[in-house]
This record gives structure tokens, C-alpha cells and sequence, in this order.
């Protein structure tokens, strides 16, 4: 699943695509390298990010999956229910929650009546201050008990349970260790019988552990990924597509029972390398 974020602060690529021609363009480019999915963006939900307006938001995201619809499956990131129900009207069919409808808890009414798939990510606290000091007495279990009376949410107010996808929530809400245990141990969060969504692309843990800056966290990146997919994961929400891409497809050619999936013809095909 590639980014899109149409926003001026994003912590990864603010203000590189908030010119609607810069992010729809950007969105061609990430399903050329390979991307199933794009998720767009109009809001940043980075550590003390401000809330955005929601007409703001709707102008930010509508053009852009207008123009975008049709090339691959899109999916909104969105807590606000005006802007999900303008993104599904414009061709959107996933609605990506960080909130996990706890901030707009009629969006699964929505998500329901459309047949709209979504994703439900654990956060501890809001955007604002959820960097404060987060604790947990074991962070694994009560974020799979987050997701798993989330999950059982939408199921009461009509979304079908295959149309969930659950995320831990990376960075949200969580100390370095807590990222390492929750990524250590994300087997726990896969046996709640829902894909799991990951979401470490770029973020500051890598640049913790790597010592490097936003921009050169590709390859830490792709090491987190592959790790969460050895370990149950199974929808990847990344900048960089083409090398993450690689990783994931290089790593599910050793296990036994990879994702149906197929490579790049133009690439990786056609060549003979040793
Ligand atoms: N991370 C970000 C935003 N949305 N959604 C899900 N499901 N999981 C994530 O881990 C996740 C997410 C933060 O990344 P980014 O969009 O690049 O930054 P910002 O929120 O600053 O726009």
C-alpha cells in the first residue's frame, strides 16, 4: 500500500504533494513501482500534528482520488466521517482509521452500508499528546484486546468481519520498546484471524535504532517489514514501494506458504543475475 499524503506536514514527506498535480502524479508513480493500494491522506497524524478543518481535509482529498480512481484500489485516511463519505463517493473503497471509529463511531455505519473495507489501528490517546510518556503494563496484549473489541465494534454495527483489517499502530502512542515488542511478538495480533496492517515506513523508532534521518530510512524500512510479514502480517502502508516490494517478495519466496502474488514482469522477470 502506497502513501499519498496530500498534506503540508506530513513527518515523511510534508508538503512534497500537497500541490494536487505533485500528489496525483505521485500516485501513478507508486503503482508503477508496484503498489496495490494507495492510501491517501489530507490530514498528518505525526506526534503533536494540529487538527485539521474538515473542509479543508475533503479539498485536499477529493480531487485527488477522483483523479486517481480506477488505477488501483484506494483507500482514505481519514477519522472524519464527511471526508470517508466523500472519498468513497470519488472511488475510494477502504476507509483507513487510525482511530479506529472511536473519534467518528458512525463511520462503520457508513463503511457497513457501502460494503467498504477498513482499517482499525490501535492508538493510545490522540495525535496531540500520545507521545507523552505512553505506558503499558504488557503492550502486546492490550493492544490485541484494543483491536479485538474494536473488531467486534464494527462487526455490532454491520461491517462483515472479512472486511476488517487491524494495525497495531506503529509510533502511535508507543516508546521505542514498545514498537520492537509489539513488531517482536506481532504473531499475537495476526491470531485474531484478520490481516494485519503495517505501518513502521520511515518512522522516527528507525531513525532511533539506525541513527539515520527520515530520508534515509529505506532500509530499516524494509528490514521491519519483511520481519512483520515473516510474522503474520500482510498489508505493508509504505513511502518507498519499489524496494520495500522487493524485500517483502524476496522474503515470501522462502516461506512455505507465501501470498498469492506474481513479480514484476519488466524487471525481475526477464533478467538472469546471479
Ligand atoms: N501511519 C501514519 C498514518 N496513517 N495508518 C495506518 N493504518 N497505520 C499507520 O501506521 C499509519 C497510518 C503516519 O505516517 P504518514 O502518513 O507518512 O505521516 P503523517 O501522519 O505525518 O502524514
Amino acid at each position: 500500500m502506497g502513501v499519498v499524503n496530500v498534506t503540508p506536514d506530513s513527518f515523511s514527506d510534508g508538503g512534497r504533494y500537497l500541490d494536487h498535480d505533485a500528489a496525483v502524479a505521485h500516485g501513478h508513480e507508486l503503482v508503477e513501482e508496484g503498489a496495490d493500494w494507495l492510501d491517501v491522506g489530507g490530514e498528518s497524524t505525526r506526534p503533536g500534528a494540529d487538527p485539521v478543518a474538515e473542509d479543508e481535509e475533503l479539498r485536499r482529498v477529493v480531487p485527488v482520488l477522483e483523479d486517481l480512481a480506477g488505477l488501483v484500489p484506494l483507500s482514505i485516511d481519514t477519522s472524519k466521517l464527511s471526508v470517508a463519505r466523500a472519498a468513497l463517493d470519488a472511488g475510494a473503497t477502504l476507509v483507513n482509521d487510525v482511530t479506529a471509529f472511536r473519534s467518528a463511531p458512525e463511520l462503520a455505519g457508513l463503511v457497513a452500508e457501502r460494503g467498504a473495507q477498513c482499517i482499525l489501528m490501535h492508538m493510545l490517546g490522540e495525535p496531540r499528546t500520545m507521545q507523552r510518556d505512553p505506558h503499558y503494563d504488557d503492550v502486546v496484549s492490550e493492544v490485541k484486546e484494543f483491536l479485538e473489541a474494536r473488531l467486534a465494534f464494527a462487526v455490532a454495527e454491520g461491517v462483515p468481519e472479512d472486511r476488517v483489517m487491524l494495525d497495531p499502530g506503529i509510533g502511535f502512542g508507543k516508546t521505542l520498546e514498545h514498537n520492537l515488542e509489539l513488531i517482536r511478538r506481532l504473531d499475537e495480533i495476526a491470531a485474531l484471524g484478520r490481516p494485519v496492517v503495517m505501518g513502521t515506513s520511515r518512522k522516527s523508532f528507525l531513525g532511533r535504532i539506525t541513527g539515520r534521518d527520515v530520508d534515509e530510512r529505506v532500509p530499516g524500512t524494509i528490514a521491519s517489514n519483511v520481519l512483520a510479514y515473516e510474522r503474520g502480517a500482510r498489508v505493508f502502508r509504505v513511502h518507498d514501494v519499489a524496494p520495500v516490494r522487493d524485500g517483502l517478495l524476496v522474503a515470501a519466496a522462502t516461506v512455505r506458504d507465501p501470498w498469492p502474488t506474481t513479480p514484476r514482469t519488466t524487471t525481475t522477470s526477464t533478467r538472469t543475475t546471479s
